[in-house]
């Protein structure tokens, strides 16, 4: 047994069923790829949590990813500091985008948790295989179907009236295997530490506060399918077709002034492979339909300027956003090198239209296509001790906004504020990377890397036009900048990875200096200097830190997990230096038991105080925090029995990242959940 699980920790999964292992840092041995330190989460791990929120699990497990708590699910990811268009989510290698301008729905939200294989985190600029990789990736990896006959199914229930549950069904035979799902979540609101609702808490001006009949009102009621379809005729090919459709309602989001009255997602993908010529090729398009509304807040009824509506809602965003893309991949193997090479390329066309009180906003994302088409090589040379991993990628990306678009508020709102507002830009820029790997013996290394990786700006940076009534100082226009520039990064990573019998140690650290960081900004209006906006500009920035990870077996059944991540953000000039949203310190301890059949974890999580704020965005500072949370499974056969409690103290606490940054306003601070309690009950056959 006991080699069992220490091999269970060297090279997971051993089997599917056994959920021995936690967390996993490794380095792809099979497919000798671009690999610094890859990090990697089960589907095992992700079954012994609430199953509510992938964001928010993957923060848990690593101190290095940090969630912005929006509402009780769809978490965006901060990696290392780095969030939003800086960091690129992909699912099974495709691009996602959300709809939302206000990233209601992150990418990582359209991929339900059932739906998980692994996530890989591969930090830093050390991938040339997509496009705007700038300081990381966060892949998530979706199920094959298995041969035979499946069926897995699981529920939750939690506090909150929080319920979860899915069914599966896989199987097939060596040549067809296909696979079915469907799984729902459905909450009210939750209770922070302090006892309220999170539907109680009071916004900077109260008339966002939620109308006291909707306290109780659900707050996600969420249906998500999938299906898969895994076609290998003979040893030389396979196709693949992966589609899933998601339709969540009623999300609340008491971070922003809106709510998600429904986020309807469609993705579907058809993947080739030809075995013998190492030849992959891929296409894959995916569309959401979001439409945000103040329907359940006070604004609704009375808005701010008094009018007593009965139409249902002050402000209205209806947007929607497509990505059509492909990929084909050649490996090549040659004396102890590999080669992959590729071109790829996406469409990702994005509007929103938007009614604030009787201001006509159509376009607010004036109907933007992003078309990017990129070439890459990657190359992999093992000699001796050293393994050298050399990356190249070319891109040009097309912006283009649609002049046609605009409503009759927002039309010339650009050229209140620029006096350059072109609607077209195109970027064609170099990315790369080298990263060598010394192998001190078979399993430990150190590595040194140096990377420069580019991101474009995003269509809501360059494009955005929303002209809000009056302008008072509080009520800001918000207007893309369309003269910003694509963020250079240029960035050295160092670290190391020592595997001794019962013992795994990482470090990794980074250096990174950002050219033309895109950074929010308050600007005044060039007619009127009454009348100011929120907008965008690019500044020079630094960012450092690093994370430590230990692994070590206590005893035969007996493991213990340390992490701890520190990142900081410097601006290279400015009053204030500080960047925006780092978070702070954050430690994290697990010790788990776990024989294969009783499984235990207490796990304690720490976060230091954040007082390194930009005033400039009225960042506060953000006390520390302790949370420990406690999972236990009982594994029979077929069945798992598990029951948990997030934050068993019920402290009540907030993240550094519980707000929008805003110029003018702070929004408000999002309490994170007090006790949860949780039962989940398993079954695969
Ligand atoms: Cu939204």
């Amino acid at each position: 047994m006991k080699k069992l699980l220490i091999s269970a920790l060297t090279a997971f999964p051993l089997v599917s069923y056994s959920q021995v292992l936690k967390i996993e840092k490794v380095k792809a041995v099979e497919e000798i790829k671009s690999v610094k330190e890859e990090k990697k989460v089960y589907s095992e791990e992700i079954n012994l949590t609430r199953q509510l929120d992938l964001g928010e699990i993957l923060s848990n497990l690593y101190p290095e990813i940090n969630h912005i708590r929006k509402g009780f699910v769809a978490n965006d990811v901060n990696l290392r500091g780095f969030s939003r268009n800086n960091i690129n989510v992909l699912v099974d290698g495709e691009k996602i985008y959300g709809a939302c301008p206000n990233r209601m729905d992150s990418p990582i939200f359209h991929v339900s948790t059932p739906q998980v294989e692994k996530v890989i985190i591969n930090e830093g600029p050390f991938d040339v295989k997509t496009q705007g990789s700038m300081a990381g990736v966060i892949e998530v990896k979706t199920k094959e179907p298995r041969k035979g006959l499946h069926l897995n199914t699981g529920l939750t229930v939690g506090s909150f009236q929080y319920k979860q549950g899915y069914v599966e069904v896989e199987g097939g035979s060596d040549k067809v295997k296909a696979l079915i799902g469907y799984q729902k979540r459905y909450s009210k609101p939750y209770k922070t530490g302090e006892g309220k609702k999170i539907t109680e808490y009071k916004h900077p001006n109260p008339i966002n506060d939620y109308q006291d009949k909707y306290i109780d009102h659900k707050i996600l009621d969420i249906d998500n399918f999938w299906a898969s379809l895994l076609l290998t005729p003979d040893k030389s090919n396979e196709i693949k077709i992966n589609t899933a459709y998601d339709n969540a309602e009623s999300v609340f989001y008491p971070y922003l002034l809106m709510d998600a009255v429904y986020d309807r997602t469609f993705r579907i993908s058809g993947g080739y492979k030809y075995k013998p010529l190492y030849l992959k090729a891929k296409i894959y398009y995916n569309k959401v339909k979001h439409d945000m509304q103040d329907k359940w807040r006070k604004s609704a009824v009375k808005w701010t300027n008094g009018t007593k509506s009965t139409r249902g809602y002050m402000m209205r965003t209806y947007a929607e956003s497509y990505v059509k893309g492909f990929k084909v991949e050649k490996s090549h193997f040659l004396k102890g090198i590999r080669f992959d090479a590729g071109i790829d390329g996406f469409i990702r066309n994005w509007k929103a239209d938007n009614k604030l009180m009787m201001l006509d906003n159509r376009g607010m994302i004036p109907d933007v296509d992003v078309k990017d088409v990129g070439i890459y090589a990657n190359a992999v040379y093992k000699r001796n001790k050293h393994e050298i991993n050399l990356g190249v990628r070319l891109d040009s990306t097309k912006s283009k906004a649609d002049k046609n678009a605009y409503g009759t508020a927002n039309k010339n709102l650009c050229q209140q504020y620029y006096t350059n507002c072109s609607l077209s830009k195109t970027d064609t820029y170099l990315s790369g990377f080298i990263l060598d790997k010394y192998y001190i013996d078979k399993k430990s290394y150190i590595y040194a890397g140096f990377g420069h990786s580019v991101r474009t700006p995003d269509p809501q940076e360059r494009y955005i036009a929303l002209k809000r009534p009056n302008n008072p100082v509080n009520k800001p226009d918000w207007v893309g900048n369309p003269n910003l520039k694509p963020s250079k990064n240029n960035e050295i990573d160092l670290g190391m990875h020592i595997k001794k019998g019962k013992f795994i140690f990482s470090i990794n650290g980074f250096y990174s200096k950002v050219k033309d960081y895109i950074y929010i900004v308050k600007i005044t209006s060039l007619t009127n200097p009454t009348e100011k906006a929120i907008s965008y500009e690019n500044i020079d920035a630094k960012f450092y830190g690093g994370d430590i990870n230990i692994k070590t077996f206590l005893s035969d059944y007996f493991y213990l997990d340390l992490g701890a991540a520190y990142q900081r953000g410097k601006k290279d000039s400015g009053n204030d230096k500080d960047i925006a949203e780092i978070p702070p310190l954050k430690i994290r301890g697990a010790l788990t038991y776990d024989n294969l059949k009783y499984y235990g974890q207490v796990e304690v999580i720490h976060s230091f105080k954040q007082d390194k704020v930009d005033s400039t965005l009225n960042e506060t500072p953000t006390p520390s925090y302790t949370v420990v949370n406690i999972k236990t499974a009982y594994r029979l056969k077929h069945f798992t029995v598990g029951a948990g409690i997030d934050n068993v103290f019920d402290k009540f606490y907030y993240t550094h990242l519980s707000y929008l940054r805003n110029p003018f306003s702070a929004g408000m601070k999002t309490p994170e959940p007090g006790r949860f309690i949780y039962v989940n009950l398993t079954a695969s056959f």
